[in-house]
């Protein structure tokens, strides 16, 4: 299957992020893409190409024009305020409180257009979280041209950004950006299949009143895990998207047979649907060995999960998402797309 990568993904490469009381090495960096990237080429899956650019319509078609303006500018107004060093939100607006205002502040839109202090704003966010966007574009394209499916390096990961927020080490929504531009293009419907650790709340936010595109995603439970707020089994969409949104949360320590069930309930909900399109959202930090999250799954369990994705039997555009034990990152990903493959 095609590969689209950009090296331009090296320019979001942040200092730290608070993490337990801490500020840490941000977990979400350059190293990640290019460890999937050597595997890929080392087990032949490929040819990995360059993403065509796309230009800013497709981003307006997910993202509050608002927040791609704050997003271009950020790091500019920043730098003039406080230096040369990684921007981080420090206030959040809680119950009670008011966001009618857009702060002039640049301090005061950090905070407004994000929901953690995990995620910083560097010189080329902007950069590199374009460059995964046309990534994913150029995925979707792939299919479109008819190709089975493709696969989306994408860095930085996009499932936790919303409509207007930032988050999760996430800025554009590189999977509901592609989703969109396929029904753009012809797809009368689209599913989004969610298989990172944590609940995509930036995608069900984007999704939450569309009927023509369908949210699946299996995660960590989030009465225990990032991000907290969003994700329990009962969100279920409103509008024309009610019943359109699935969410399969599963507890701290799932193994494979637990995540096997949930995955073919996903699937067959996906196939019920019958979309022209699916996209999924690919993180491998469900992998036991994750220094950030609590699942259970062996890298063996990868080849399996790529296998189960093939039996849904739609054209695929696989998007990067998470996974952060980066030495076996590369490996959990290339089993992932192998196994669909081979399936
Ligand atoms: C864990 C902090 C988690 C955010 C994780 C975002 C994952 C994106 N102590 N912080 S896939
Ligand atoms: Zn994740």
């Amino acid at each position: 299957m095609i590969v689209i990568y950009s090296e331009e993904h090296r320019l979001q490469s942040g200092r730290s992020e608070l993490n337990d009381g801490q500020l840490v090495p941000c977990y979400e960096k350059p190293e990640r893409a290019d460890i999937v990237r050597s595997r890929l080429e080392a087990v032949g899956i490929g040819p990995i190409l360059a993403p065509e650019a796309h230009g800013p319509a497709p981003l307006e078609r997910v993202h509050d024009a608002g927040y791609l303006g704050f997003l271009q500018t950020a790091w500019t107004e920043w730098v003039a305020e406080h230096g040369d060093w990684d921007a981080l939100p420090l206030n959040w607006v809680a119950p009670g409180m008011h966001r009618r205002v857009v702060p002039r502040s640049i301090d005061g839109r950090l905070g407004y257009y994000s929901f953690d202090a995990g995620t910083p704003i560097t010189a080329g966010t902007w950069r590199a979280a374009t460059a995964a966007a046309d990534s994913a574009l150029t995925g979707a394209d792939r299919l479109r041209a008819g190709d089975r499916s493709a696969f989306a390096l994408c860095r930085p990961p996009g499932h936790h950004a919303g409509r207007a927020f930032y988050g999760g080490y996430c800025f554009l929504n590189n999977a509901a950006i592609a989703a969109q531009s396929l029904r753009d293009n012809g797809a009368a419907r689209v599913a989004v299949l969610d298989v990172d650790y944590h609940h995509g709340n930036g995608t069900q936010e984007i999704l939450w009143e569309r009927g023509d595109v369908l949210f699946v995603s299996l995660h960590a439970d989030p009465a225990d895990e990032f991000p907290y707020f969003s994700g329990h089994a009962d969100e279920t969409g409103a509008g024309a998207g009610e019943g359109f949104n699935l969410n399969l949360p599963l507890p701290w320590g799932t193994d494979w047979a637990a995540y096997a069930e949930a995955l073919a309930v996903a699937a067959a909900r996906i196939r019920a649907f019958a979309p022209d399109a699916l996209v999924v959202s690919l993180g491998a930090d469900t992998y036991g060995g994750d220094p950030i999250s609590r699942f259970r799954l062996l890298s063996e369990d990868f080849l399996r999960m790529g296998a189960a994705l093939a039996g849904i039997g739609l054209p695929t555009l696989f998007v990067m998402e998470g996974g952060y034990a980066v030495a076996d990152l590369g490996v959990n990903v290339a089993n992932v797309l192998t196994g669909f493959e081979n399936a």
